[in-house]
C-alpha cells in the first residue's frame, strides 16, 4: 500500500570522489516529497573480501567509470524498491540484496546499492523531521560523541608508498570534549608540520586523507616524528595524546611467500618478526590502537598477534570487511577486539549497523571509518552519533570532504549542547573501563 513516506521516485548520476575518480550519486524522493542523496565512498587499500565496487573498465577514465552502476541505480535498484516504505530500512535493504542475488553485490555493485540504502535513510530523516543521527539510533539510546582517530602521517598507497605503513594518527585522549579533541589533534598536526619542517623535510605535499607524507627512512622513524610533533604542540605523549597506526599489511604482503615487505627498508619479514617489530614500536611509543597489523589472509599469525599485543586495540579493517560471516569467526578465535566498519564493504546501511551491534555484543569496541576516497557527504558523522560507535576515523584535520565529518560532528555536539555525551578515552578497547559504547 502506498504511504506518504514510500518511495517515489529515485536517479542517480555519476559524481567525482576526492582523488578525482567517478562514483556513484543517487537522490531518493519519497511521496510526500521529501529527498536524501547520498554518494559511495571508495577505498584504495582494499580488503581481499570486499563487497565488489562495480568499475566500467574500458577506456573512460581508464576503466574507473561508474555508469554501469549508475544504470544498475536507474533500472534494476529503482524497481525493486519504488513503492517500499523508507521507514522501512531492513526491508528496502533486503530488497536492494535481493535484486543483486549474490552475496558480495557483485551483478549490480556495492557502490549502486549503498547510495541507495543511505540515500533512503536520509529521505526517511527528512520526512520525519528528525536529524539523521536520531534517525539511525536504536529506540531508547541517546547520542554519543566518538572518540575521533585523527591521521596526521600518510603511507603506503595513500601517499606513494613514501613509507610503508598506511596510517600514523593522533587519538586525543586526554579530551574531555569532541571540540577538544579536535582542537588537540589541530595541535598535534601543527607541531608535526614544525618538527618536520626543523629537519627538511617536505611538509607541502599532502596525502589522499590529508596528512603529511614525508620521505622518511623507516616506519619507525615515522613513529619518532610524530613522537616529536606531539612535543613539539606542548603536549604530552600517552597522556594527552596516544597513538594509533594502520598497518594496512595486506598492501606489503606476499601470499607466495607468507612474508611481508617493508621496501623502503628493503627488507623481508615473517609474521613473528613482524609482530616483534610493532611490539617494540609499542614499548617505545604511546600506541593504543593497532590496524591490520598481518594481511586478511594470514588468520593463524593473526592469533598470535593477539597474544602478543593483547593489551592494544587490534583492529580490524581488510580482516573483517564490515562482514558479519568474517566477525564472527574473529570472535571466536579471538584474533583481535576491535572492528572497523565501513558501510561500502557491505553496501548496505542495515548489514554496517548489524556488524556493529555484533561486535559490541560481544565486548569489541568499534570504530566507524570513511574511506581515502571520499565525498563531501557528511552522513557518516550521523552514523556514528546515533550507532554510539565509540571512535571515528575519517581522515586528518584539513581537506574538506574530511572537514565535512568533522564539521557535521562539531554541529551536532553544539547543537546538543550540556546534552553532549562524549565518549573519551574508554572507547578504545586498550583504555576502556566498561564495554565501548554500551548504549
Ligand atoms: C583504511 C582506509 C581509510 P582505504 O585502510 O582504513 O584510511 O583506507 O579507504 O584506502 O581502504
Ligand atoms: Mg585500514
Amino acid at each position: 500500500m502506498t504511504s506518504s513516506t514510500s518511495i517515489s521516485s529515485l536517479f542517480a548520476w555519476e559524481a567525482l570522489d576526492s582523488r578525482g575518480n567517478p562514483t556513484v550519486a543517487c537522490e531518493v524522493t519519497l511521496a510526500d516529497g521529501s529527498t536524501g542523496a547520498a554518494m559511495a565512498p571508495s577505498g584504495a587499500s582494499t580488503g581481499t573480501y570486499e563487497a565488489l565496487e562495480l568499475r566500467d573498465g574500458g577506456d573512460r577514465f581508464d576503466g574507473k567509470g561508474t555508469r554501469k552502476a549508475v544504470a544498475n541505480v536507474n533500472d534494476h535498484l529503482a524497481r525493486a524498491v519504488l513503492g517500499l516504505d523508507a521507514l522501512d530500512q531492513p526491508g528496502i535493504d533486503r530488497a536492494l540484496r535481493a535484486a543483486d542475488g549474490t552475496a558480495g553485490l557483485h551483478r549490480l555493485g556495492a557502490n549502486a546499492v549503498l547510495s541507495v540504502s543511505i540515500a533512503t535513510a536520509i529521505a526517511a530523516a527528512a520526512s520525519r523531521r528528525m536529524p539523521l543521527y536520531r534517525y539511525v539510533a536504536e529506540s531508547g539510546s541517546t547520542p554519543l560523541l566518538p572518540m575521533p582517530m585523527v591521521n596526521i602521517i600518510s603511507g603506503g598507497a595513500h601517499a606513494g608508498r613514501s613509507i610503508d605503513i598506511q596510517d600514523l594518527l593522533a587519538v586525543p585522549v586526554g579530551a574531555q570534549s569532541f571540540s577538544d579533541a579536535i582542537e588537540l589533534a589541530w595541535r598535534v598536526r601543527r607541531g608535526t608540520v614544525l618538527e618536520a619542517d626543523n629537519r627538511g623535510l617536505n611538509t607541502a605535499l599532502i596525502a589522499d586523507e590529508g596528512g603529511l607524507g614525508p620521505v622518511l627512512p623507516s616506519n619507525r622513524a615515522a613513529l619518532e616524528l610524530l613522537d616529536a610533533g606531539i612535543r613539539r604542540a606542548g603536549l604530552m605523549p600517552g597522556e594527552d595524546i596516544a597513538i594509533a597506526i594502520d598497518v594496512a599489511a595486506n598492501q606489503f604482503y606476499d601470499p607466495a611467500t607468507g612474508r611481508y615487505r617493508f621496501g623502503v627498508e628493503a627488507r623481508d619479514l615473517d609474521p613473528t618478526t613482524l609482530i616483534d617489530e610493532v611490539a617494540q614500536w609499542c614499548r617505545d611509543f604511546p600506541i593504543v590502537s593497532i590496524e591490520d597489523v598481518l594481511a586478511d589472509q594470514d588468520w593463524d599469525s593473526w592469533i598470535s598477534a593477539a597474544q602478543r599485543l593483547a593489551d592494544i586495540q587490534l583492529l580490524g579493517d581488510d580482516l573483517f570487511v564490515t562482514d558479519s560471516a568474517r566477525l564472527t569467526r574473529g570472535i571466536e578465535d579471538r584474533v583481535a577486539n576491535a572492528v572497523l566498519v565501513k558501510p561500502n564493504q557491505t553496501g548496505t546501511l542495515s548489514d554496517a549497523h548489524s556488524v556493529v551491534n555484533q561486535a559490541r555484543d560481544a565486548g569489541f569496541a568499534t570504530v566507524l571509518s570513511a574511506r581515502s576516497g571520499e565525498t563531501e557527504d557528511s552522513w557518516l558523522a550521523d552514523l556514528a552519533v546515533g550507532w554510539r560507535t565509540g571512535q571515528i576515523k575519517v581522515g586528518s584535520t584539513m581537506r574538506s570532504e574530511r572537514t565535512a565529518k568533522w564539521n557535521r560532528l562539531l554541529r551536532i555536539e553544539a547543537e546538543l549542547g550540556g546534552a553532549a555525551e562524549f565518549a573519551g578515552r574508554s572507547a578504545v578497547a586498550s583504555l576502556s573501563t566498561s564495554p565501548a559504547g554500551t548504549p
